[in-house]
């Protein structure tokens, strides 16, 4: 009943738990002369084209695609919003290669119909670190669902990451598929309660008014931790050791060096957000947190047509207590005007969901690997990886 996903090199539901199948590699990697040399044939009247995201026009065309018909919640109540800056930096990491941005055009009208990324990252799975691509941004027109395009475009952006000699991806979607690595929930912590009740993103709880919801979410006006601050370039260093040292622990990891630590946590303004606690006696780093920018568009609301939403990054504790580290990121997330901060039960985030009042989502995050075997699948604890 996975017409496509049966004949690809993916853990099958059938060898669930079946410990004669080592962890690693499915397949071993081919030679790069034995790699399909041209692009996969699409039904035609589209044409695949390379996506030049640095060009204004065509990070427009993107962002109007994705906007319009990516990802949205179980009732079609929201739909990611990813912004042109954040599009720009989730798909320019160190080491991207262009031809992982792949677009498909109506060929008459040249309208962009379908889209489909990759970009290369170093994932520790347990002793071994692997170069993979991280797949995200899987689009398809609304209009042209159904029709099995998926399945070319995930072939044709395999066959562009072998041709860079590298055999492996991670992934994570809503739905479930062959078959998970983990299974992550969503959580989410008002900051805007009332803006949230009207738009339908929560409900007031049994025998609460709105005061006392309003009341209940309250935050300070300013962060508690002595020498919290925003992170800085001069703090690469420091903070790559901090976060290397942490990941260490789990299972499935991100492998980040200092260029990886100053793209993707050095804040860029409505994107990544970035704190870190600086010792008021030693100056050492001792802890570290982050979000990343992705409102939703509020789909057929009189008052509201977006909401700016949080998502938990990465964070570190060492020294504060991460209650307090993070109880501090959303004072900061609610100065800056978020009306939720979500964040999923990854890492150690378990331990400061339920006292920092967040509360469980409908949403779930399956986690994948591509040509990657795990004997059994991971608790979300495992995890320290956060796809965007
Ligand atoms: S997850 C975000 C995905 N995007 C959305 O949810 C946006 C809204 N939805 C759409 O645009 C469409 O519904 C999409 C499917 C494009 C998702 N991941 O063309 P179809 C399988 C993988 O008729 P459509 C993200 O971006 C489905 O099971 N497969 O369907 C990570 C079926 O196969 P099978 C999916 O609805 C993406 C086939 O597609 C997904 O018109 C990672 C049906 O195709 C999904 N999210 O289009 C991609 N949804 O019959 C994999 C459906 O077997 C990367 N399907 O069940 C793998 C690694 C590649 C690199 C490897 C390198 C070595
Ligand atoms: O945001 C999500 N759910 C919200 C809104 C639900 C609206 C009706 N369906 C939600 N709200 C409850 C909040 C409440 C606040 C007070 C405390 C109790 C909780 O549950 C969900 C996640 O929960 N989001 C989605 O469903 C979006 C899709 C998620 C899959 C993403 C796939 C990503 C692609 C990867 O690259």
């Amino acid at each position: 009943t996975h017409k496509f996903w049966e004949t690809q090199p993916v853990g099958q539901f059938k060898d669930i738990g079946n410990t004669s199948l080592a962890e690693g590699p499915i397949e071993q990697p081919t030679p790069l002369s034995e790699v399909k040399q041209e692009p996969y044939n699409l039904p035609n009247l589209y044409e695949w084209i390379t996506c030049d995201i640095d060009s204004e026009e065509m990070c427009m065309e993107v962002y109007k695609l994705l906007t319009n018909n990516y990802v949205e919640d179980d009732e079609n109540m929201f739909r990611f919003n990813y912004s042109k800056e954040f599009l720009r930096w989730a798909l320019r990491p160190p080491g991207y290669f262009k031809s992982w941005h792949i677009g498909v055009r109506v060929k008459s009208s040249k309208k962009l119909v379908a889209f489909i990324t990759g970009v290369p990252a170093r994932i520790r799975v347990r002793d071994d670190i692997v170069t993979m691509a991280e797949i995200n941004f899987l689009c398809v027109h609304k209009k042209l669902r159904s029709k099995r395009l998926a399945p070319v475009m995930i072939k044709e952006v395999t066959r562009r990451v072998h041709l860079e000699n590298i055999w492996q991806a991670a992934y994570t979607a809503g739905v479930v598929l062959p078959t998970p690595i983990s299974t992550c929930q969503y959580w989410h912590r008002s900051l805007n309660p009332k803006k949230l009740i009207d738009v339908g993103f929560s409900r007031l709880g049994a025998r609460m008014t709105m005061s006392r919801t309003i009341k209940l979410y309250k935050l300070p006006d300013s962060t508690v931790t002595p020498g919290f601050r925003q992170m800085e370039l001069h703090d690469v260093p420091a903070v790559t050791r901090l976060l290397r040292n942490y990941l260490s622990q789990f299972a499935v990891a991100v492998d980040l060096d200092e260029n990886d630590v100053e793209h993707w946590l050095l804040p860029t303004e409505n994107v990544v957000d970035s704190y870190l606690v600086e010792s008021p006696e030693t100056h050492e780093i001792t802890d570290f947190c982050s979000f990343y920018t992705l409102p939703s568009t509020v789909l057929g609301n009189q008052n509201y047509s977006t909401l700016k939403a949080a998502y938990s990054y990465y964070n570190v504790s060492t020294k504060t207590p991460l209650l307090q580290l993070m109880n501090d990121a959303l004072i900061v997330a609610k100065r800056k005007d978020y009306d939720v901060f979500n964040a999923l039960d990854v890492m150690q985030n378990e331990t400061f969901l339920k006292e920092l009042k967040f509360g469980p989502g409908d949403g779930k995050l399956h986690y994948y690997l591509y040509n990657y075997r795990l004997r059994n699948p991971l608790k979300p604890a495992e995890l320290g990886l956060v796809l965007l």
